[in-house]
């Protein structure tokens, strides 16, 4: 299969090289910010919404899911408590910009078709609500009325409700989520993917496993109070701009970083904090004490080293090194594990890691040393194959010294989209458990399915099967996001009805189904009035704090409904105004939804009361609170896996795909990935110089990537290399580019979730 590079709305020639910068945000970092917002929202607008961001009473920044400080912590808010990315997301959904009946008369879907990820997301707001009739060359206005009917009736016509597939991504309320999974539910299917399937999914597997609750153990003054923080496959300098405060307020009292990843990402290295003095003059603040730039896919290796050099320390001095009464009070499994690491094979680990040995020796003393230690990751750890052993393997370091269920330390999974974490609390998940089941049965009287839904790879493959007929996207970007683009995209093509709830223009709007629509909705920044009044929301951000987000702006369209408003909508008229969910009165008072939220799930009882306290409520985590483990065994588990990494044949690179520092996802904000110095293009592949030379290229050569797999080579045309000081053997490009490489098939065991973080490629030249 190959992918073509898109028409050239993009002029990848202008690349820009220069040296990868060795420190993050600081002042460009806000003069960035601002620069972008007013291109998009002008002055007045620009200070009047960024003043509201992440303050008590304005809204949830929709950028990453990193919580805001408490005062319950003993913290205050800064009177900007956002980052230069959060202001770029706000920015692009608070823009001036319009996508109106007369874009879509004058842009044939053909054409849009041609088009990047970044020329759709620029062209702005969507206005209203569109549809594409079967067989037509344009979308066209549809009354609200209308589009709903043509849903339910679509949906009603399947032979049965598994053949519909509901979508959602993370940047969707408390409220709308467990609304929109019973709507689902009462449909008649769990068939509920989500973004968090190719996220997180192999955290959340992992910990429940090992710990009983799929969900991070720290709380921001855990981070803040830490002696030791070990971040391994992430970047917080672009991802989790307001991390690196907490990093910073912990270097402050003392503690150590560790940074394990391929790239020596800005982020990782210093920090200038544009909210301290300090952050304006000087050199800002050294953030890792280590970086130990590992191969790709070799954390598992790491951390099963770390473990056995901890175990062999504590058999020559014992009781000096291992947490004797947590594991013997708490934990189970510690004798299976402990005789699997007593022999280890170091070449194997040299091979994986890459890492020098005494690197190694020096991290694992670190963490011995530690009285204090949080462990955070995200994606470089959990989107491979044998992601959900890794995690486990990080999570056996932290128990041997009883890292968990004490104040600063545990476990941190960060979360990427802002509520993707409240989603998963709600509902919307293709395996709830059969308590949330019941209990949704039990609230409202009606029944609901028990058989396990699709996830995203397995609706992909469904639609391509013909077994998924109906797809309806309740925000995200599913033909971008998802891997195997060409595949994917004929999957979506064979879709009868193909329905996005959207705020902004994106690539699932112009892969379609045989009939589309298009529902634009109101974005967290926008004022929601209903007919009960003005109404706020609800999230759950990475630390299981909940609080509620207050829009504020007028919204981009008079036309535009609230995903809440839609779902009620489209559930009167798919299940009967007699239905027993009171569904209009729903959508005009948000607090009867609340008061149903509290009764069927778990930790929210009195739910309306407690998100208007002034920070809301954190959610109960028994780890966490109480040492607790509500695992198999009822103890916190120790797992034994076998030593593995990817193998890579001869004259081929491993690929990792990734966000650059001018993007959300598949929304391009713009072509800056500053702090690796690569300005103006996006078809890059980074390749270490040796390897380059070693492999027969030249630096800046135009190459086709091809991947490697059973059922055939994947290609993506076009891609310049850039010498780059990534880890040996290993490459990287710009993720929504390089999916086309990722093959649907290649998947994590246990959590499904796309192996996008270790491709088998070959560069190819051009002739
Ligand atoms: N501005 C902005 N913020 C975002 C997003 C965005 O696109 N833009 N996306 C949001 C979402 S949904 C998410 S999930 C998060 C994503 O946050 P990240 O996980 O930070 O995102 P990635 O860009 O995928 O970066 C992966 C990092 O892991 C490293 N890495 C890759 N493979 C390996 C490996 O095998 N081992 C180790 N140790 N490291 C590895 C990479 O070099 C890179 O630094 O960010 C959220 N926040
Ligand atoms: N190769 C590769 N693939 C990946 C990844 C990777 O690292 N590499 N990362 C994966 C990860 S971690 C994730 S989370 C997924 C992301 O997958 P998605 O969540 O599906 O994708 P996004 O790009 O975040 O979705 C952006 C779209 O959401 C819509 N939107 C924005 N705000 C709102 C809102 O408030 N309401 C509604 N209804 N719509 C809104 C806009 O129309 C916008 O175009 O991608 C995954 N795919
Ligand atoms: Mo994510």
């Amino acid at each position: 299969m190959t992918r073509n590079a898109p028409k050239a709305d993009i002029d990848e020639a202008q690349l820009e090289v220069s040296k990868p910068k060795d420190w993050a945000a600081g002042v460009p970092g806000v003069a960035v910010s601002l620069l972008r917002s007013v291109e998009q929202m002008g002055t007045g607008r620009t200070v009047r919404t960024l003043r509201l961001l992440n303050q008590r009473h304005g809204f949830d920044c929709p950028g990453c899911a990193w919580p805001e400080p408490q005062q319950s912590d003993g913290e205050h808010r800064k009177l900007a408590e956002f980052c230069e990315n959060g202001a770029k997301a706000v920015a692009e959904e608070a823009t001036k910009r319009r996508v109106g009946p007369e874009f879509f008369a004058a842009h044939p879907v053909s054409e849009l078709a041609g088009r990047t990820d970044y020329w759709l997301g620029q062209q702005g707001r969507l206005t209203e609500p569109m549809v594409l009739r079967e067989g037509g060359t344009h979308y066209e206005p549809i009354a609200w009325d209308d589009a709903f009917a043509l849903v339910a009736g679509q949906l009603r016509a399947l032979s049965s409700p598994d053949e519909a597939i509901f979508y959602t991504s993370g940047r969707t309320s408390n409220e709308a989520a467990f609304l929109y999974q019973l709507l689902v539910r009462s449909f008649g299917t769990n068939n509920l993917p989500d973004c968090s399937n190719m996220c997180h999914e192999s955290s959340g597997a992992a910990l429940t496993e090992a710990t009983g609750i799929g969900k991070g153990s720290v709380s921001l003054a855990d981070v803040h109070h830490a002696d030791v923080i070990v971040v391994v496959g992430q970047n917080p300098g672009t991802n989790h701009p307001r991390m690196l405060s907490a990093l910073e307020e912990a270097k402050a009292g003392g503690a150590k970083v560790i940074a394990v990843n391929p790239l020596p990402e800005a982020g990782l290295m210093r920090f200038k904090n544009p909210q301290s003095p300090r952050g304006v003059v000087g050199k800002g603040t050294a953030l890792a004490d280590e970086f130990a730039q590992i191969r790709l896919g070799g954390d598992l290796a790491l951390f099963q080293a770390i473990g056995h050099l901890l175990l062999s320390w504590e058999d020559a001095a014992p009781g000096t090194v291992l947490d004797h009464d947590f594991i013997d009070g708490s934990s189970h499994g510690f004798e299976d594990y402990a005789k699997h690491l007593r022999e280890i094979d170091w070449a194997a680990v040299d091979e994986a890691t890459g890492l020098a040995r005494e690197q190694i020796v020096r991290i694992a003393r670190m963490i011995a040393d530690s009285q204090r230690t949080v462990y955070c990751w995200a994606m470089g750890v959990t989107q491979h194959k044998h992601a959900v052993a890794t995690i486990q393997e990080i999570t056996n370091v932290a128990l041997l010294r009883g890292m968990i269920g004490k104040p600063g330390a545990g476990l941190c999974p960060v979360r990427g989209h802002s509520n993707v974490q409240g989603d998963r609390t709600m509902g919307v998940w293709e395996k709830m458990p059969e308590t949330f089941l019941a209990s949704l049965e039990s609230e409202f009287g009606i029944p609901v399915p028990r058989k396990h839904g699709f996830d995203t790879v397995d609706a992909i493959r469904a639609m391509r099967d013909g077994l998924g007929k109906v797809f309806i996207g309740m925000g995200g970007n599913f033909a971008a996001a998802t891997p195997d683009s060409e595949l994917t995209e004929r999957a979506l093509r064979a879709c009868e009805l193909t329905v996005q709830v959207s705020t902004k223009l994106n690539r699932s709007h112009v892969v379609h189904g045989r009939t589309a629509l298009i529902l634009p909705t109101l974005g967290r920044t926008e004022r929601d009035v209903q007919a009960g009044g003005q109404q706020f929301v609800t999230v759950e951000d990475s630390m299981s704090s909940v609080h509620s987000s207050h829009g504020r702006l007028r919204p981009a369209s008079p036309h535009l409904l609230s995903e809440v408003a839609i779902v009620c909508r489209l559930a009167g008229k798919l299940l009967g105004e007699d239905h027993a969910v009171p569904w209009r009165a729903f959508e005009r008072d948000y607090d009867l939804i609340r008061d149903r939220i509290a009764r069927v799930v778990p930790g929210c009882a009195d739910y309306n009361a407690r998100v208007r306290q002034p920070d809301g409520f954190v959610l109960p985590h028994p780890p966490r609170d109480s040492r607790e483990f509500r695992t198999g065994t009822g103890k916190a588990n120790f797992t034994a896996s076998e030593l593995e990494f990817p193998q890579v044949p001869e004259g081929r690179l491993l690929l990792q795909t990734l966000r650059s520092h001018d993007q959300y996802n598949t929304t391009i904000y713009g072509l800056s990935d500053r702090y690796r110095g690569i300005e103006d293009a996006r078809r890059v592949v980074l390749v270490h110089a040796e390897d380059i030379a070693e492999l027969g290229f030249a630096d800046g050569e135009i190459v086709d990537l091809v991947s490697e797999w059973a059922d055939g080579d994947r290609r993506a045309e076009q891609f310049r290399v850039v010498a780059y000081p990534t880890a040996r053997g290993c490459a990287a490009a710009y993720f929504p580019e390089a999916n086309a490489l990722v093959p649907l098939d290649s998947v994590a065991r246990k959590s499904n979730t796309p192996v996008s973080k270790a491709v088998v490629v070959r560069l190819e030249h051009r002739s």
